[in-house]
């Protein structure tokens, strides 16, 4: 192909060049951009909508599928399929893994074990968008003020939120659904019997697409949430990020996805711009080429895990050694503890919609702080068992290495914090059982108690600490981070909603201040 045709045919400024390189695994081939993201989730999200708006050819890289390009994928939290875990062989849910697949494959939910603490994270083209519950929760003034003291929070609370939910397409349960359907008979019980414990409790926004649910309810549409499908992935219903920004960012015609494309290095170019090593999987996630992408400005946003870690490496590894110590510090689990109540009464009904739609709010007690969501247990029979994800105050002590002998990242979790949150769940279902009766749930997990497993990934690349005030990594110009790793480690919520609006203002700065 000639490079007039190429670059006609090509909607990015992409100038192809070929040069030698030392790395013979490497393709000769440069492939050159002016911007590229990392990673396709909220905060990668937000960047490329905001950089098309403004006339920039971007390119996003991927590692896992185009989930959006297959025909209804995803399985049911009861029949997981091999869509259901990133290279594994057996189930990865956070209990109940008896389900084998023949092969392994680049499945959508991924699940990070590290020492002390399991981190599940979403993988495709939107991120943990994909998997999440949905829930679009605001932290309260007073958590997100303390967390971030020098932020405008009157600005973000007026501006940067709203904003966010608008974007994300927050929508409210209604209120006769609710009441009446039988498949929020588990979170009616859950809200009664919290209340009869003396907690307060109050509905929280999803991004799930409420009127969509209500059809489902009446058999007019196929069915998603309320036939078992969460955690990995929806067919229908969900407003994932495919859906919302990256739908929006590649209608402007200026921004090119590329999945299944794993960046595994990057290196700062001698005369500016950054380099990056990309592994392209087949299909069936086996490697199949070693790229170099080159690119003048460079924004991670492969999430806490996933842009703290290529951090970390490239720091050790490559150019990237005048990154500072801050870069892989302060990471937290937001605090999350999983746990359960088995013989509870009233049933739990084997009908459950797989979005919580309610919270229980111990956020003003400062000596046992927690938002509680009640959450579906979706097995499709009568389980007389109610599950709760807490998010307490959360630890941020955790903190990435490399570590040179396994030639890999790791992440050190203390198992101080997870006695700490065993501790707090204990008594949260202590007083749960006492008021309404009920045992704690020894057949979900160990003891009852879920301390180890984490699904809000938050930190280690920490904004006005690792980073300037918008994100940009400080000793590297045009390095740029709009994702969860921003967060110190807890923000006493659900965080999607939160690293949207982060990323909005971020953007918004970067934008005026470096492209102008
Ligand atoms: P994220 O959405 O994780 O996206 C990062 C993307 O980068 C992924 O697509 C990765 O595959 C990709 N990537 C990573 N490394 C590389 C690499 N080296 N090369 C190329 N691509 C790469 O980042 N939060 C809520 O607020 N409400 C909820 O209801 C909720 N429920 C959850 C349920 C589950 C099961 C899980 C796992 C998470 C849940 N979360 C929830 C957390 C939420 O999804 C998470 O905080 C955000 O998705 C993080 O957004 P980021 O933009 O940081």
């Amino acid at each position: 192909m000639k490079r007039r045709e190429f670059i006609q045919k090509s909607s990015l400024a992409v100038i192809p060049f070929f040069i030698s390189h030392p790395l013979s695994r490497f393709s000769r081939k440069k492939h050159v951009y002016p911007t590229i993201i990392i990673g396709t989730g909220y905060g990668a999200g937000v960047a490329a909508l905001r950089l098309a708006e403004k006339g920039m050819p971007v390119l996003m890289l991927e590692m896992g599928h185009d989930w959006s390009k297959l025909k209804t994928p995803f399985a049911k939290m009861t029949r997981p399929s091999k869509f259901s875990a990133w290279m594994r062989k057996k189930s990865i849910a956070p209990f109940g893994n008896i389900f084998r697949f023949k092969k392994k494959y680049p499945g959508v939910l991924d699940r990070q074990d590290y020492d002390n603490i399991k981190v599940y994270v979403g993988r495709g083209v939107g991120g943990g968008s994909l998997v999440n519950g949905g829930m679009a929760v605001m932290p309260r003034q007073e958590d997100f003020a303390e967390i971030f003291p020098q932020l405008d929070v009157k600005l973000f609370y007026k501006k940067y939120f709203p904003l966010a939910s608008k974007m994300l397409q927050v929508n409210n349960i209604g209120d006769a659904f609710y009441q009446e359907t039988p498949y929020y008979h588990f979170s009616r019980v859950g809200q009664q019997q919290a209340e009869q414990a003396g907690f307060k409790t109050r509905f929280i926004p999803n991004v799930y697409d409420f009127k969509y649910m209500e059809k489902e309810a009446s058999g007019e549409v196929p069915q998603s949430a309320l036939d078992g499908e969460v955690i990995y992935g929806n067919n229908y219903g969900k407003q994932s990020l495919d859906k919302t920004y990256l739908k929006q960012a590649l209608a402007t015609g200026l921004v090119t996805i590329l999945p299944l494309h794993k960046v595994d290095l990057i290196k700062e170019k001698p005369h500016g711009g950054y380099e990056l090593e990309v592994q392209q999987l087949n299909a069936e996630g086996v490697p199949l080429a070693q790229k170099i992408f080159h690119c003048k400005n460079l924004f991670l946003g492969a999430g806490s895990l996933g842009s703290t870690s290529l951090l970390v490496k490239s720091k050790t590894l490559s150019s990237l050694s005048k990154l500072n110590d801050e870069v892989g510090q302060h990471w937290g689990n937001n605090g999350n503890v999983m746990t359960g109540r088995n013989f509870v009464r009233g049933g739990v009904h084997r009908k459950q919609s797989c979005i919580p739609v309610v919270s229980i709010d111990n956020r003003n007690d400062p000596t046992n702080y927690f938002l509680s969501e009640i959450a579906p247990l979706p097995m499709n029979l009568e389980t007389w068992t109610t599950l709760y994800l807490l998010i307490t105050r959360a630890k941020s002590d955790g903190f990435f290495y490399f570590d040179k002998e396994l030639n890999k990242v790791k992440l050190s979790w203390s198992n101080t914090n997870a006695s700490e949150l065993r501790a707090r769940a204990k008594s949260f279902v202590r007083s749960m059982n006492k008021a309404c009766g009920g045992t704690r749930a020894h057949l979900l997990f160990k003891n009852g108690i879920g301390e180890n497993i984490c699904y809000h990934p938050l930190g280690g690349i920490v904004l006005g600490k690792a980073t300037d005030h918008f994100g940009r990594l400080k000793g590297y110009p045009n390095l740029y981070v709009t994702d969860s790793s921003l967060i110190p480690g807890g923000i006493g919520a659900n965080p999607f909603l939160t690293i949207t609006a982060l990323a909005e203002y971020c953007m918004e700065g970067i934008l005026a201040e470096d492209f102008g």
